[in-house]
């Protein structure tokens, strides 16, 4: 049985989607990481070295970060679906737009966040407007942005986009708008957001 390792209003959220898009039972594990005094369980703290979440359990199975949980997932429940497979000339480039995200979009974000100074060419993200500049090239005049379906690369760059529209640090253009648009009405996407106003109503008893 998987157990999600879990806090409100982080980027654990999204992870509700991932694992409803594989269709597995889960329980849930909240981590309070907004306490002062926080006493992480054990199998957290080996899932997760820096003691963030999200972080997953299943069986003897221990993975932390967004990006590598949703692809151990995809390859353990949906192989050739939401991650091609290895052998898929595709798989290349699903790698390169999966790990997008924590390599070169959330780096690029806290530049923005932070009014860090541009230096593209010494940063290995790039920058904040060369990274957009390469995902709105990319997703123009397609529909996904690995494959001919929805992947797992989809989920974390439109959940990323979404986060930069919600910090407000970008006003999406029509091609990034329409294509979160078409991964967040994907029942997953729906009922992953429906289990999470659960789980947080849960908490308020
Ligand atoms: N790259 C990681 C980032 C995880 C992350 O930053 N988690 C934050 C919450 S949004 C956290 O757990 N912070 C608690 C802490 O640093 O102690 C991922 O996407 O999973």
């Amino acid at each position: 049985m998987i157990t999600l390792y879990w806090s409100p209003q982080t980027r654990a959220a999204r992870m509700f989607w991932a694992l409803e898009e594989v269709g597995q039972p889960y329980t849930l594990a909240r981590i309070d990481i907004r306490s002062a005094n926080r006493n992480d369980p054990p199998d957290f703290l080996a899932a997760s070295p820096l003691r963030k979440v999200p972080a997953i359990t299943d069986s003897d199975v221990r993975v932390a970060d967004s990006a590598a949980i949703a692809l151990y997932l995809a390859d353990r429940y949906a192989p050739g679906d939401l991650a091609p497979r290895v052998d898929d000339p595709v798989r290349g480039e699903f790698l390169f737009w999966l790990f997008y995200t924590p390599s070169v979009m959330e780096p690029a974000m806290i530049e923005k966040f932070v009014h860090v100074p541009p230096n593209p060419s010494a940063y290995p993200w790039g920058s904040y407007e060369r990274m957009l500049e390469a995902l709105e090239t990319r997703l123009s005049g397609r529909e996904w942005i690995a494959a001919d379906r929805f992947t797992m690369a989809d989920f974390m760059i439109s959940g990323t986009i979404e986060a930069m529209h919600r910090f407000k640090i970008l006003d999406p253009s029509p091609v990034l708008s329409s294509y979160m648009e078409r991964c967040f009405a994907r029942p997953a996407a729906i009922r992953g957001r429906e289990k999470e106003a659960e789980a947080i109503a849960a908490l308020a008893g």
